[in-house]
């Protein structure tokens, strides 16, 4: 055992984990072609992947999953600290010691028969101060593809395990698959993520929400930096300036599009850079700006929705080295999703043939998984070890009504708060219902790994930490009009919003102070080549005190649940927005 690594913690890990799992062998990961080549024959042998069309799709792979496994299972999701109050209110808990006694039963024999997988990988570029490396064990050969493409895997990693001596520990077995005995926990105290029952995204490929969120967001707490859900793009101006945002939407709402942004015809020079499309690590720099890294080497993107109109960059990342997963197919053997086209595909998400009275032909929460090297807006500051400086921070969420188009935070307190405050109405990136608002503070109700209470105060320490920090923004592409159509074209045209911001940033536009916070004037956004007439425009931008109050109201009763341990400021801010309000 002791051969594969120099780390004795690593190497003792892994062979415990085989006397409780019993593989039939155990393969540790280079992360080289061969390997990759002969793990993609082992899948397609087994039928977890099928080739798709090799002339239009080169290297491209579809995997259709269980039929109960499609989403991330948020009431499967512990936290185990030995505190329930350190887990929160926003957290499911489990006692440590009870934890790993339910689930280690679970993993006995697990891997009778089947491979087991070692995974070292770097979170972040390999060479960065601000990456953590981890080690993912499973016995499902689609994630090590996966983790391939989404992680720098393999024997860099292992070497800077080894130099380092520390590691994020997670274990991962698809069990047999089913959701009864199914569970996602997570120890932050040992660094350690424990897995089985899924195979599906961020419940079976554990650098991403696992490690690069649960876990890191404790690191970050008591090292100093912050762990989120956020793209990050870099946004280029005419004149050759380029400003680096970061943005946190909830799952399914439109980070990916917003990172591959192509500006409006109009907006001639312009040009967006794609960083990261999920996961944004950040901390203060020398200079008091906030610097971050992605810490992902690959896109886990939605794939319903993307087309040419909507997000050519990404369409263009998917024609090679691709894998999808649960997308239906045309009779030609493309993968097809609704919104893409208007072909009619040949088979659905689950292989059968396509019958629309079997709903969508691809599942809602269908992915693609591809290297963000694939993507023609790819930012080469993505490689960058010292990350990229950050001008503004932005919230969004999903939200039908009140929510205008955009509004920027009066303080670094007040955005703390607008952040604490969102909410959003549930996509199908997780299972449960579809389409009702729940609070999503930061885009993190699923991912922050600790009471929300302490990471808003972690928040708001950066006055502190950093002398230099970012405007906080927040945004709404998915106001609708009482025809329940959305009011805002979105998804290229958000580029006349992040103009407006980057403006702010660097002081060249002015804002109405209005009671929720600063706020564009009708003339002070860019509409050229737009259709969009005045009372739509003043629609998008209003500010419905009534509405606000009310909401308020329930941001108030939210809050209220964290109890002592809700920072005064926040609550300060409450009470001043609220005073404004009325
Ligand atoms: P996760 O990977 O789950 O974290 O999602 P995400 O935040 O990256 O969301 P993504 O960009 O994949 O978008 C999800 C869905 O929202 C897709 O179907 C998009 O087409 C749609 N969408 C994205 N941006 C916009 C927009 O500006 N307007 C509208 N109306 N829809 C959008
Ligand atoms: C999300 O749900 O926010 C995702 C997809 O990015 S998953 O990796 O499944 O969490
Ligand atoms: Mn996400």
């Amino acid at each position: 055992m002791s051969s594969n690594t120099s780390n004795v913690a690593l190497a003792e890990w892994v062979a415990s984990v085989a006397r409780l799992t019993e593989p039939e062998q155990i393969q540790w990961c280079t992360g080289s072609a061969t390997e990759n080549q002969q793990l993609t024959e082992l899948l397609l042998e087994t039928g977890d992947f099928q080739a798709l069309n090799p002339d239009t799709h080169p290297g491209c792979y579809l995997h259709l999953s269980n039929p109960d496994d499609v989403a991330r299972v948020e009431h499967l999701t512990f936290i185990c600290t030995p505190e329930e109050q350190d887990a929160g209110p926003n957290n499911n808990w489990m006692a440590p010691a009870a934890a790993h006694a339910k689930i280690d039963a679970l993993y006995r024999g697990a891997m009778r028969g089947r491979t087991m997988y070692v995974i070292p990988y770097c979170m972040g570029p390999i060479d960065s101060p601000l990456s953590r490396c981890g080690v993912e064990i499973t016995d499902s050969a689609y994630v090590v593809a996966n983790m391939r493409i989404m992680t720098r895997m393999g024997t860099p990693a292992l070497a800077r395990i080894e130099r380092e001596g520390t590691f994020v520990k997670g274990l991962h077995s698809i069990g047999d698959l089913s959701p009864e005995r199914r569970f996602i926990m997570h120890f932050p105290e040992e660094l350690s993520i424990k897995s089985i029952g899924s195979g599906y995204g961020g419940n079976a490929l554990l650098g991403k929400k696992c490690h690069a969120l649960r876990i890191a967001s404790h690191q970050a707490r008591t090292e100093g930096w912050l762990a989120e859900h956020m793209l990050i793009l870099g946004l280029e101006s005419p004149a050759g300036e380029t400003h680096y945002v970061a943005a946190a939407f909830p799952s399914a709402c439109g980070k990916t599009n917003l990172a591959m942004l192509i500006p409006p015809e109009s907006y001639k020079g312009w040009k967006v850079w794609t960083v990261g499309d999920d996961i944004c690590w950040m901390r203060p720099g020398e200079d008091g700006r906030l610097w971050a890294i992605n810490p992902e080497a690959g896109f886990f993107g939605v794939a319903p929705g993307t087309s040419e109109k909507t997000n050519p960059s990404a369409l263009a990342s998917l024609y090679k080295d691709t894998i999808f997963t649960n997308v239906a197919t045309t009779d030609d053997n493309q993968p097809w999703w609704e919104g893409l086209d208007d072909r009619i595909p040949a088979k659905d998400w689950q292989g059968r043939d396509y019958d629309p009275a079997n709903g969508p032909a691809a599942h809602p929460n269908s992915r693609f998984t591809v290297s963000s090297k694939s993507c023609p807006s790819y930012s080469e500051m993505a490689e960058a070890p010292q990350g990229v400086p950050i001008s503004a921070i932005i919230f969004g969420g999903r939200r039908e009504r009140l929510v205008p188009l955009v509004f920027e935070a009066k303080s670094w307190a007040h955005g703390v708060l607008v952040g604490a405050a969102m909410a959003s109405e549930t996509t199908a990136a997780a299972t449960g219902a579809v389409g009702v608002v729940r609070r999503d503070p930061m885009a993190m109700q699923p991912f922050c790994g600790y009471n929300f209470a302490d990471y808003w105060a972690h928040w708001l320490s950066f006055t502190e930490k950093a002398t230099n920090l970012p405007g906080i923004f927040h945004v709404n592409w998915f106001r609708k009009n009482s025809a329940g159509d959305f009011m805002w074209p979105g998804f290229g045209d958000n580029m006349r919003v992040l103009e407006w911001i980057i403006g702010r940033c660097n002081g060249s536009v002015k804002a109405n102070e209005t009671a929720i916070g600063h706020m564009p004037q009708p003339n002070d956004l860019n509409l050229d080549g737009l259709e969009m007439s005045t009372e739509q425009l003043e629609a998008l931008l209003a500010v419905d005190k009534q509405g606000w109050l009310q909401e308020m109201e329930q941001i108030a009763e939210y809050l209220a649940k964290y109890g002592e341990r809700l920072p005064a400021a926040m609550q300060h801010e409450l009470n001043s927005l609220r005073a404004s309000l009325s």
